[in-house]
């Protein structure tokens, strides 16, 4: 019995029955809160959750293993609503184990009984390629899984990139290369399912395992924090099965493209706008930034403008848009702009670009996603791209670029989000112009 679930009686342990943990069907890499919130929180949810467990590892560092092992993989999900929180015992985590530890990530994939591995390692690790990133320990798992038989299973990518079945396909494929017997097995056996997930989860702060403690009576050292609000959608086959995540809310789709594109472009793409425009403006959360007349206009007028190229009759953009202002408005969410502007060369090349070329494409400027670009341009040249918080892929190559000056500055910045973009002269001549103009 986990040593939270002994001291809390009184709050729901979901996705675990009694003392037991779920076994594991489910490896997840990337072990962070946003997994906790979203895919362990819907795999808790799931009527079947007694029979599939997850082990999940953690990326970078091991820290939030340690610390959830203490606690046996229990968590407090603190669901933050704008009138108040409410507490659950999210209990599908049945193991969490130090990323490094590739000797259990081999023996669970070998495992016949693994099923499915969920991925949430950042948009920037698809492109990287060395050898201890999260993907390449995914590929040498699957070549013990190949090794030891284990069957086919689904890789299930949850990061916010466009087409991230495909991307994550691409990126395991890559590095599976040099071994053709084991390329030709993974095409054979492993499927990639695509996803556009969606739960609001700022960064876990002292005062929320203090909130814990006071109001639960229990010291939870890793609670995570999110919105009421959660969405998950997914396209794909499932080889060796899966939970029943639909009936957790989950949303199974032939086509995914346009749910991605309506999530990156309308929630992401604002995201992002906000992050810039609202850090050079003075603001520190999401909904500080929103308050901002300029800052609002900017993001509604991307919305306009990604809302021509959003027309699948299943996407009801209007009441998108304004479920986004109410979520985006919560009070009681202070989801830090900081937290939101890293890695920005990967993430505008999602949320801009796509918005920025379609519009090109139909004989319009796209306006308002080029000030999404020049609002990152004046914020990384702001002196924040030199700061030891700063992160991005790119990082050097950013304060590279950001020590020129004027437009030659615009088009080596604009060559780090879009080589194509940098190379036609009247973009770049267009987000030159618009530098500055949400500065304060
Ligand atoms: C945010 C996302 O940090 C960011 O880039 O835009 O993490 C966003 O909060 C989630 O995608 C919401 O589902």
């Amino acid at each position: 019995m986990s040593a939270l679930q002994d001291t809390t009686r009184a709050l729901p342990l979901v996705g675990r029955a009694g003392a037991p943990a779920p076994p594991v069907r489910i490896v997840h890499l990337g072990l962070g809160a946003f997994h906790r919130s979203h895919q362990a929180w819907f795999t808790a949810h799931a009527p079947d959750a007694a029979e599939w467990g997850i082990a999940a590892f953690t990326g970078r560092r091991p820290d939030a293993a340690r610390t959830l092992s203490a606690q046996d993989g229990v968590f407090t999900l603190i669901e933050r609503g704008p009138d108040g929180d409410r507490f659950e015992l999210v209990g599908s985590i049945a193991e969490a184990v130090d990323g490094a530890d590739t000797a259990r990530l081999g023996e669970l994939l070998a495992a016949p009984t693994t099923s499915i591995v969920t991925l949430t390692v950042t948009e920037a690790v698809y492109e990287r390629d060395d050898d201890d990133s999260p993907l390449a320990r995914l590929v040498r798992g699957l070549a013990a899984r190949r090794a030891a038989g284990g069957g086919g299973l689904a890789v299930v990518s949850c990061d916010n990139l466009a087409r991230n079945g495909e991307v994550a396909e691409a990126a395991v494929l890559r590095r599976a290369a040099a071994d053709p017997g084991l390329a030709g097995w993974i095409r054979e056996h492993v499927t990639f399912v695509g996803t556009s997930v969606d739960r609001i989860t700022p960064r876990t702060t002292p005062d929320d395992v203090a909130e814990v403690a006071a109001r639960c009576g229990y010291r939870d050292e890793a609670p995570v924090v999110a919105e009421p609000f959660a969405n998950w959608i997914l396209a794909g086959e499932f080889p060796a099965g899966r939970p029943r995540w639909e009936d957790a809310g989950a949303q199974f789709v032939e086509d995914l493209e346009p749910f991605e594109n309506r999530k990156l472009w309308l929630l992401n793409g604002a995201h992002s706008i906000l992050a810039y425009a609202g850090q050079l403006r003075g603001h520190a959360t999401v909904a500080e930034a929103l308050a901002d007349p300029d800052c609002r206009a900017a993001m509604e007028a991307f919305w306009d403008e990604a809302a021509r190229h959003l027309t699948h009759p299943g996407l009801d953009v209007p009441g998108y848009r304004e479920a986004l202002v109410a979520r985006f408005s919560n009070p009681r969410i202070a989801h830090h702009l900081a937290q939101i502007a890293a890695d920005g060369t990967t993430k505008l090349r999602m949320r801009a670009v796509p918005v920025l070329s379609a519009e090109l494409r139909a004989g319009r400027s796209g306006v308002a996603a080029s000030r999404m670009i020049s609002a990152w341009m004046d914020f990384v040249s702001s002196g924040a791209a030199g700061q030891d918080g700063f992160q991005d892929p790119l990082r050097d190559a950013v304060l590279e670029a950001a020590t020129l000056e004027g437009r030659e500055r615009t088009q080596a910045l604009l060559a780090l989000v879009s080589p194509a973009l940098a190379d036609d002269a009247v973009v770049v001549s267009r987000i030159d112009a618009l530098r500055g103009s949400l500065t304060s």
